[in-house]
């Protein structure tokens, strides 16, 4: 069973998405393992956002990320790491397909809606950095031999 780490980012709060991509993923039928509002800080952007410290939209990342409060969240599932981004739909919006987060919410790239982890490795090391082991919470439904 795979972990990943989503992100409704401050547009999506601001534009009062956070209900509908939660419901996306309920949907779906992954479990919500952990979840919170928070403010992030740059210290903490520019950690999440490392491997991007060289490209020059770097600045402008870290700004648009601590500039409004995030919902921050863990969830679990089988393949969820590159289930969810094929939900989240392409970086850019204008190529995201409908049906996708991006491609029925977001309009430019700056502004895409929602980050989820690429890769078994960032899926880690974002839960770590973003939630405290006690945060995380392990459970069966009994709906889930249904899925
Ligand atoms: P993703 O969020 O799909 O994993 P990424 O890791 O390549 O995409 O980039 C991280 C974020 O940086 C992305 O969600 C939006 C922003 N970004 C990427 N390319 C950009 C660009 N050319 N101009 C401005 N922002 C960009
Ligand atoms: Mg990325």
């Amino acid at each position: 069973m795979e972990r990943t780490f989503l992100m409704v980012k401050p547009d999506g709060v601001q534009r009062n998405l956070v209900g509908e991509i939660v419901s996306r993923f309920e949907k779906k039928g992954y479990n919500l393992v952990g979840a919170k509002l928070m403010t992030v800080s740059k210290d903490l952007a520019e950690t999440h956002y490392a491997e991007h410290k060289e490209r020059p939209f770097f600045g402008e990342l870290v700004d648009f990320i601590t500039s409004g409060p995030v919902f921050a969240m863990v969830w679990e599932g089988e393949k969820v790491i590159s289930t969810a981004r094929t939900m989240m739909g392409a970086t850019n919006p204008a190529d995201a397909a409908p049906g996708t987060i991006r491609g029925d919410f977001a309009a430019q790239v700056a502004m895409n809606v929602i980050h989820g982890s690429d890769s078994p490795e960032s899926a880690v090391r974002e839960i770590g950095i973003f939630f405290k082991e006690e945060e995380l919470n392990t459970y069966d439904k009994t709906i889930s031999k249904w899925v």
